[in-house]
């Protein structure tokens, strides 16, 4: 098809019919939104394009208020003998002085609705089942169009899914398909599409290209949201800094900090990949742990909590519960560090560790970030992804996770990437002098998102 399909998003005032579009056009900034009634007055449109060509166009229309009205209205359309069909009386009734007067909101849905190749029509699927939406629904039915009825709401409790199911078999509508607004499900754009090219079989084509992008598109995404994580994380292990005895406290403040931080972008850079706005996520608001600690990657009583392991690898020898270890200075740690850089399989880098270690010998102290915050990033961040995942772009609210489930990040051996990152302090964004661009750390990231693909969730 050379013309874009055009679909008209129609219903009663205040049901989500701009909530749907921005969900579908992955717009968070697509209208108005409000909890009060008529808030949408004028037709706006939006288009879904593949590799530049636009492939649908779903028109966003006001509520309709009156219906009842309006269906009396049309009953006395009829002059005396005739027998109008709907299309007919409804371009009757777009003529008249009524459509610019007082059905004037009305008529503006029904001119679009005319305009357009179908309708979906919006439901909230919480209020009961009333006469003034099957009047509605005959009132849009006079267009002619095909109509598809979309089950909003249907994501919470206290809906009533099952009754209007039934009410819409029994006016002969049997395409039919839940999708809520702010949480939809994950197959729900692809069966919206699928109800719709029931009804509409020129457009299979069009429709099924849609699917097949939405589906490109999200594999992407989630590509994209590992590679980041990667990122986040190389930065965390590799990141290491020297720091004598006076400074130390200002130097362990200042790297969680920059942790923190480290963090903090990484949410952002994810609210963007999914558009997203930038504040509907705070990274130290998203709980590590059931929400009960809240906060604090640093937390000692979250990182025992989540039973994460305190220690191991470089952080052995640790303060518990510290996330930002210690290290103090002389033998043992040059030890350490060399099995780390050995357990890296940097074996060359060993080398180019013979000035650090010298200055150990001097006590000098080191700074690393423990396991124990790298396993927390982790289990956060893909929590993170999960939930962006199954957001609508409708959704109002802050984002909210839910507490990682997943054991490997907690309990299991680390991935060797990291230990590799231990040993090459430049390839962290957190450190003076870091060289991100270094073949090296770009492979090694890419070996880490692989491995995050694995995983449920960010896997999928
Ligand atoms: N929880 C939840 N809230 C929703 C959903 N869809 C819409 N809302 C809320 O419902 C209210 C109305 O949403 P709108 O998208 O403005 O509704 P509308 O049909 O365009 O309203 P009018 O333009 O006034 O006719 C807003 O407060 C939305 O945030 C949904 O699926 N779940
Ligand atoms: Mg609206």
């Amino acid at each position: 098809m050379a013309e874009p399909l055009k679909l008209a998003v129609v219903g009663h005032t205040n049901v989500g019919k701009t909530s749907l579009l921005r969900t579908l056009t992955r717009d968070v900034d697509f209208g108005e939104v409000s909890h009060r009634p008529s808030t949408t007055r004028h037709v706006e449109g939006a288009r879904l394009s593949v590799d530049g060509q636009a492939l649908v166009e779903l028109y966003d229309t006001p509520g309709l208020e009156d219906a009842i009205a309006l269906l009396e209205f049309f009953d006395r359309l009829d002059g005396p003998g005739e027998r109008l069909d709907g299309p007919e009386r409804v371009e009757r009734f777009l003529q008249g002085s009524e459509a610019r007067q007082r059905f004037e909101q009305e008529a503006k849905v029904l001119r679009q609705l005319r305009a357009c190749d179908a309708g979906l029509y919006v439901i909230d699927a919480r209020e009961p089942v009333l006469a003034k939406y099957r009047d509605e629904l005959e009132v849009l039915a006079g267009c002619g169009k095909p109509l598809l009825p979309v089950l909003n709401f249907v994501a919470g409790h206290g809906h009533r899914e099952a009754q209007w199911q039934e009410a819409l078999a029994r006016l002969g509508l049997h395409a039919r398909v839940r999708f809520d607004s702010v949480a939809p499900p994950v197959d729900g754009e692809q069966r919206l599409y699928e109800s719709l090219a029931l009804l509409l079989e020129p457009a299979r084509d069009t429709l099924q290209r849609l699917i097949t992008d939405h589906r490109a598109q999200r594999q992407q995404r989630l590509a994209s949201a590992r590679q980041l994580i990667a990122g986040l994380l190389i930065d965390c292990a590799a990141c290491r800094r020297g720091v004598s005895e006076e400074a130390q406290p200002q130097a362990t403040h200042a790297l969680r900090q920059a942790v923190r931080e480290r963090e903090q972008a990484c949410v952002e850079a994810l609210l963007k990949l999914y558009r997203f706005r930038p504040g509907d996520a705070q990274a130290a608001d998203l709980p590590l742990l059931d929400g009960r600690w809240g906060d604090d990657l640093f937390n000692p009583e979250t990182l025992r909590l989540l039973g994460v392991r305190v220690g191991g690898g470089m952080a052995a020898g640790a303060a518990a519960g510290a996330g930002v270890d210690l290290m103090v200075g002389g033998l043992t740690l040059g030890l350490a560090a060399l099995a780390g850089a050995l357990a890296g399989g940097a074996l060359q880098t060993a080398r180019g560790y013979g000035g650090r270690l010298l200055g150990k010998f001097k006590g000098e102290r080191e700074l690393t970030v423990d396991d124990a915050v790298l396993r927390l990033l982790a289990l956060r961040q893909q929590q993170l992804v999960l939930a962006l995942d199954a957001r609508g772009h409708a959704a109002l609210a802050s984002v909210t996770v839910a507490t990682p489930s997943e054991d490997h990040w907690r309990q299991g051996k680390l991935p060797v990437e990291l230990n590799r990152a231990r040993a090459h302090p430049q390839w962290s964004a957190l450190n003076p002098g870091a060289r991100l661009d270094l073949p090296e750390r770009q492979q090694t990231v890419e070996q880490l998102a692989a491995r995050l693909s694995a995983e449920p969730g960010v896997g999928r």
